[in-house]
């Protein structure tokens, strides 16, 4: 045999082992890959009452009465505010919930998703 065969064939030290490496640290490495998110936010409009938004974010979004004012508030001077963030099943169920229950009041509260 020729040193130009077994070329291929020979291992530095450096490289001794290094396949047992990489797969132990493959198989070891902790996978915890998270879902992506949506945020779920709450439109203003000009007809739906202040009390009825507040209810609307203790109801479905389990938040303080102090909290939903906060955010009532913050959407009825800014257009919009993020009421929470969640994966993709959660939000949309919250925004059928929030939209159903605007829908059987007969306020046009508007509440979407967006990836975050
Ligand atoms: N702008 C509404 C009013 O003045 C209140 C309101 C707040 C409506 C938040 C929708 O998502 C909303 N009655």
């Amino acid at each position: 045999m020729t040193l130009t065969t077994l070329a291929p064939l020979m291992m530095s030290d450096d490289d001794k082992g290094d396949d047992f490496e990489t797969d132990l640290l493959t198989k070891t490495r902790p996978k915890t890959a998270r879902p992506p998110l949506y945020k779920v936010m709450l439109l203003n409009d000009d007809y739906t009452p202040m009390e009825f938004v507040i209810t609307v974010l203790e109801r479905f979004f389990g938040l303080s009465h102090a909290q939903s004012f906060e955010i009532m508030l913050t959407v009825h001077k800014k257009g919009l505010a993020v009421v929470g963030v969640f994966t993709h099943e959660i939000a949309e169920t919250k925004v059928t919930q929030v939209m159903d229950y605007a829908q059987q009041h007969q306020h046009p509260l508007q509440c979407t998703m967006e990836k975050e």
